[in-house]
Formats: structure tokens, sequence, C-alpha cells
């Protein structure tokens, strides 16, 4: 019986019937001693990719033969948080009276700009992959939904190479009604990922202990930096218009780790000329030069972005024309303003991307059972 074991390929899949008996040598203080044994599974031989030696693979490889990759019990691993902390967002949400929702994938138009927009072919006309629910969660709050949430895939059709950068990832987006500026969203926010990791946290200490030490939860609340404030503290100079790059975000991480101690932070008031493009949010009644939406960041990266919608039509409008958009083209998501739209915001939540974290992973598609890039369609 063990020539034909050692015959066997590794990986192969066999019962084994026979006594068990306590043994002080045995990893687990048990073995057995075989007396039936029949092979359910042959492995082929050699395997494209070891599951149990020490060397490491290249990313490349790895995905190839994913399959394989995942037998490894740390990457199996990942998945386990993944869920649990998926699980933990659900029950935060849930307990804070959001309803889970479902919003189509099938667009006839973006809501995040045309550049990373998937084409589709749907029956002869033109369509697109939804890049995130943005437009539908924002219908339903002018459908009497107050507080709602998704946890879905999106699409970006995004040409860079980059280790945070998906073409397909898990956005939790969020949507609440009857607001009264950012506070109330960003108070939801903090309040749903410190319950989420205390959630994940319990889940693992018994399974996957190695895991559960990582996930101490924040302190609340974030620190809240205006973002003219941020450029000062990445030593830039003030009100160019651009965004933060990844650099400078990077920097602005550790600059506040030093300073507060805190891996998690809010970048507030991002001025109206950064967000150009977003034509849905609102411009702030007091100063429309600034808007009142704000991105999350996790040590450096951001992980969520979110604000106070523009709820009035006349207004809107506007903000679409100066995006160089024509109003007329959204026909659905005008209508639901037209007959009473409460003032409204929320934000958007890369999955991906704080699994990736939380996990301590150095590339994003590690986060993914099966990521879409830009060059893997496959498997
Ligand atoms: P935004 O475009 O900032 O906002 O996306 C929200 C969050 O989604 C994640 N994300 C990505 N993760 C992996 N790969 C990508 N290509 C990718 N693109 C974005 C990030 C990001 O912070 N509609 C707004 C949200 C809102 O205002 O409610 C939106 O989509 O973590």
């Amino acid at each position: 019986m063990f020539a034909e074991l050692e015959a066997l390929p590794r990986e192969s899949i066999v019962a084994v019937e026979g006594k068990v008996q306590r043994s002080a040598k045995a990893n687990r203080g048990v073995e057995l001693l075989p007396e039936k044994l029949e092979v359910i599974a042959r492995s082929e031989s050699p395997l494209p990719l070891g599951v149990v030696d020490k060397v490491s693979v290249e990313l490349d490889t790895r995905f190839n033969h994913r399959v394989l990759d995942l037998r490894k019990p740390s990457v199996r691993a990942v998945f386990r948080l993944r869920s649990a902390i998926l699980e933990g967002f659900r029950r935060s949400l849930a307990g804070m009276g959001f309803l889970e929702v479902e919003t189509p994938k099938i667009l006839r138009q973006g809501a995040e700009g045309g550049a990373t927009l998937f084409p589709v072919d749907y029956f002869g006309k033109p369509a697109f992959l939804a890049q995130s629910p943005q437009l539908y969660k924002q219908m339903l709050m002018g459908a009497g939904f107050e507080r709602v949430f998704e946890i879905a895939p999106a699409f970006r059709a995004e040409p860079s190479d980059t280790v945070r950068h998906l073409t397909e990832f898990s956005s939790l987006d969020l949507e609440m009604a009857y607001i009264d500026g950012p506070e109330a969203i960003r108070e939801v926010l903090e309040r749903a990922v410190v319950e989420a990791l205390a959630h994940a946290r319990e889940r693992l200490s018994e399974s996957a202990p190695e895991i559960a030490e990582r996930l101490a939860p924040p302190k609340r609340p974030f620190p809240r930096i205006p973002f003219a404030e941020a450029e000062g503290l990445v030593g830039r100079p003030g009100a160019t218009g651009r965004d933060l790059g990844t650099e400078e975000e990077k920097r602005l991480g550790e600059v506040v780790k030093g300073r507060d101690g805190a891996p998690f932070y809010f970048i507030t008031d991002y001025p109206t000329s950064v967000k150009a493009s977003t034509f849905y949010a609102e411009r702030r009644p007091d100063d429309p030069s600034l808007t009142g939406y704000f991105d999350l960041d996790f040590d450096g990266v951001e992980v969520a972005s979110g604000g106070p919608r523009e709820h009035r039509i006349a207004r809107l409008d506007e903000n679409i024309r100066s995006a160089g958009l024509d109003p007329e083209s959204f026909p659905a998501y005008r209508e639901a303003f037209r007959f009473g739209m409460p003032p409204h915001g929320g934000f958007g939540f890369g999955i991906d991307r704080f699994v990736q974290l939380t996990a301590g992973l150095s590339n994003i598609r590690e986060a993914r059972l099966f990521p879409r890039d830009r060059y893997r369609l496959e498997p």
C-alpha cells in the first residue's frame, strides 16, 4: 500500500480506511494505520505549480494556475478574510437601517467618465458595462428608499497597470436621503468600517488567529483633513485644481500616521475644480468653489469616495453641461429628480483594495479569486 501511495502523484485525492491511534511522533498526536486505499482522483504530473513547496512563484504563473494556487492555505485564507469582512459590512449596514439592493450592470450610459467605459453590443444597440451604480442608487432616493447599499461588480476599462486597479472590482455603494451635509455620510462610513473589522476579527479569531491579529479596529472618529490642508501637508502649492497623485497620497498617509497615529482618515472639502467631471456632486451652498466631497484613505491609499449630491434639477443640468455632457442623454436619471427628490448623498467603497490592505497584500489582484486586468481574461 505504501508503494502504491508513493507512486501516486502529489495532489491526488485518496480515501484511506484504517485504525486511528495515539502517537507522540505524529503532528496532531494521532496516526492512521491504513488498511484500505482508494484513489478517488489521480492528479496529472508534473504539477504546473507547486502547492506545498516553499519556492516563490511569479504572480502571473500563480494566476495562470489559480485553482492550484488557491490550494495553498495562506492563499485561501485571504478569501476567508474577504468573506468575513463582507459579512461584517452587511451586518453593520443592516443594523443602521440600510436595505441591500441590486441595480443593472448593462447600461445605456456611464457616470464616471467616458474613458473607462466597456462597450457592449446589446442586440445591435450600443450599451456599456456599469462603472458604478451611481445613477441608479440616486434614482432609488427618488423612489422613496431612504437608505440603500449594494455590493456588486463594477467594470472599468483601466488601461493603467497598477497594483491597485482592476478592470472588474467589487464596489460597496451606499446612498442615504434627508441628509444635512457630508458629516452624516462620513459617520455611517467610519462606523461600517470599524464594525466590519471588529466582526471579521471575531469571526476569524479561532480559525485563523494570525489574520485576526491584524484586524485591530481603528478608533472613531477618524481624522478629517480638508483638501487644502492636505496639499500643504504633502508640500505642494495649493489650488492646483488637481487631485492628489499616488505618491502624494502615500506621503500624506505617512504624515497622518506620524501626527495622529491613525491608519484611516478622511480628506474633506474637495474643490469643485477637482470634481468638475463629477456632475452629480453638489457644489457647496456657502462656497461654490468647494464641494462636500471626501475620500477615505487607508495607509495612504484611497479606499472610498463620496459626498452630498446635487438634488435640484436645474443645478444638476448645469453641472452636466459644464462636464461637457448633454442632460437630455440622461432621461431616466433626470426623471427621478423631476417629481420630488430629497437631499441625499453616499459613497463608493472599493472592497478589493480594502481586502488587499487589511491582508497586507502587495497587489490588489491577490484579493480576488480570478482577477481581471488589461491583459488577463483567463482563468
Ligand atoms: P470612485 O470612482 O472614486 O467613485 O470609486 C470608488 C472606489 O472604488 C474603488 N475603485 C477601484 N478599485 C479597483 N480597481 C479600480 N479600477 C477601481 N476604481 C475605483 C476605489 C475607489 O475609492 N460613484 C462614485 C462613488 C460615489 O460618489 O458614491 C465612484 O465610483 O476604492
